[in-house]
């Protein structure tokens, strides 16, 4: 096997024996089996798209095949094997939809014919796919290491279509340059310079859905407000839910209304806490449970409740509490329960209600502890005059974003190092599931505005950056020119999007940690460097004067 792209991959250069994420090598080349033939569905949906014949059923199964190929998504086999069956049925499907439409017998590439042979092992021939993509595309190891950051750029753009669609905002703009990325993979002929440019696109494409997720959410949901949480438990039942879907969370609510059950968010979920539909609607929404993903195979096992995993992080689960664990969508491992669709087609949490129901709940509280989240973009810009009042007159002296994934590498310490030695009059915004290594430290504040402002998930990262802009256009300087530093952790690949994003927008000198994608060769991180200067974090101490020393 062979895989990269994440940042916990094996010695920093890849996994070859085993997923340090706990993918197996046969799951991983299914995986690469089915991206081969999303790959090879892609110039047939562009083709159909030309046509005006709709590709709506495709879009989203595209995007949902992708997301189940993202690190800590889904581990299932079989899964992986539906969705490439399911792929050929829409391929061929879609090919006949042309032919009737054109009248002619179109000229499909191999890619485009692709068939595995079902009788035979899926992962053997997944296994040779791959090593045709690496002996294809590896003389040129930039070409190469461009293309990687394209398709796990992709996957990180698919996730977030994924999520935005949940909450019916979609664009056609994104499904179709998803099919170019995925066609392209299969180009020789492109230079350094087009696939330099197309990892740019990637990052531009990624904001638009970024834009559509944020439009979503607070479309749904109402605009984040500061929002008490309570991270004590309180006597009860309960439910956990994990991942980052929060019309799933939703859904959850309104099915256990009334059944005397608490819901808890875990992971990425604590933000669902500052929406105000959420919050006033579902008395029984709770409080937050347990820290990043890494952390799960503790937190699952000591909660005395049923758990619901919406999307990533699914670490492996441990026996003693995978029968409380249910999973939902592109998630998967084998042997997991699954929530299955009720008769409209939605999820029917019954299983997952019924579990915490015969489980004892929590029989004791425990002492009240609370952090707050809802600093979203209308929640700090309500409150911008104030800010700039603050930076003008020498009170705020620097604003740090901290932000990004969490991961179990003990070198993640830094990002806690560091908001703790972020000096007292600066502040620290910070998103995504890397926040809880500092999400409860009480940081204080200056002047009534908290030096501490959780923004949201790594799905909100539209809203950091509208806060940037809008910061920026107040000052009238450009986000460069802010006294602003980005300090960013990653993981897995919606960061690469998220990434690839900021580059887009042409934000400079971003720190990036704990340790740089293994997939980026020397020169194409010398270009990155050279261009953007993007670098490597060193040490809480060396990193902050350098910052600070911008202003
Ligand atoms: Fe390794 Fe990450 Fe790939 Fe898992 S997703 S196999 S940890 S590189
Ligand atoms: Fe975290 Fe998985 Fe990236 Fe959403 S939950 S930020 S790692």
């Amino acid at each position: 096997m062979f895989c990269e792209q994440c940042e916990q991959t094996a010695s920093g250069q890849g996994c070859h024996q085993w997923g340090a994420c706990g993918k197996s090598p046969e799951v991983n080349a299914v995986q690469d089996l089915l991206i081969y033939l999303l790959r090879g569905l892609a110039p047939v949906a562009i083709r159909a798209n030309q046509l005006s014949i709709s590709t709506q059923e495709i879009d989203r199964f595209t995007c949902e095949a992708i997301f189940a190929t993202m690190t800590n998504v889904n581990f299932d086999q079989h899964r992986f094997t539906d969705y490439i069956r399911r792929a050929i049925a829409y391929r061929e499907n879609l090919k006949n939809q042309i032919e009737q439409a054109t009248g002619a017998t179109e000229n499909w590439s191999t890619i485009s014919c692709f068939e595995p042979d079902f009788e035979d092992s899926l992962s053997a021939q997944g296994e040779d796919i791959a090593l045709k993509f690496i002996s294809q595309s590896g003389a040129n190891v930039d070409i190469f290491s461009l293309k990687l950051t394209v398709l796990y750029g992709i996957k990180g753009v698919a996730s977030y279509a994924f999520h935005a669609q949940e909450m019916g905002q979609e664009d056609d703009r994104i499904y179709q340059f998803c099919y170019e990325a995925l066609a392209a993979l299969e180009r020789q002929d492109l230079t350094l310079d087009d696939w330099l440019k197309l990892a740019l696109k990637v990052g531009e494409i990624n904001l638009r859905t970024m834009e559509l997720l944020d439009a979503g959410h607070t479309g749904t949901f109402g605009h984040p407000v500061p929002t008490p949480v309570p991270l004590n438990a309180k006597v009860g039942k309960a439910i956990l839910v994990s991942g980052h879907d929060i019309p799933q969370l939703e859904a959850v609510l309104k099915q256990t209304m009334n059944k005397g059950i608490n819901v808890y968010t875990h992971g990425e979920l604590l933000p669902a806490h500052g929406y105000p539909h959420l919050k006033q609607n579902y008395p029984h929404f709770y409080g937050h449970y347990g820290t990043a993903w890494q952390n799960q195979t503790k937190d699952f096992a000591k909660f005395p409740g049923a758990i619901i995993i919406t999307t990533n992080c699914l670490m492996p689960p441990h026996e003693n509490y995978q029968n409380k664990l249910f999973s939902l969508g592109p998630v998967g491992y084998p042997g997991l329960n699954s929530i299955p669709n009720g008769p409209d087609g939605m999820p029917d949490f019954s299983p997952a209600i019924n579990k915490a129901l015969e489980l004892p709940g929590f029989t004791e509280a425990t002492e009240p502890r609370q952090v707050t989240t809802g600093f979203a973009r209308n929640a700090v810009l309500s409150v911008a005059d104030r800010v700039i009042e603050a930076v003008k007159a020498g009170q705020i002296r620097h604003f740090f974003l901290v932000g990004g994934c969490d991961g179990a590498k003990p070198d993640r310490n830094y990002y806690t190092e560091l908001v703790e030695k972020v000096p007292s009059d600066c502040v620290v915004l910070t998103l995504a599931c890397g926040k809880f290594r500092f999400f409860d430290q009480n940081l204080g504040d200056i002047g009534g505005i908290p030096r501490l402002l959780d923004v949201g998930q790594c799905n909100d990262a539209y809203s950091a950056i509208q806060i940037a802009i809008a910061l920026a256009n107040a000052f009238n300087v450009g986000v460069n020119e802010l006294p602003l530093s980005m300090i960013l952790s990653w993981y897995e690949q919606k960061a690469i999007a998220v990434l690839l994003t900021l580059l887009y927008l042409g934000i400079q000198d971003i720190r990036l940690g704990p340790t740089l994608p293994a997939f980026l060769s020397p020169n194409v991180l010398k270009l990155l460097s050279d261009t953007y200067h993007i670098k490597p974090i060193t040490t809480p101490d060396e990193d902050l004067a350098a910052c600070l020393a911008k202003v």
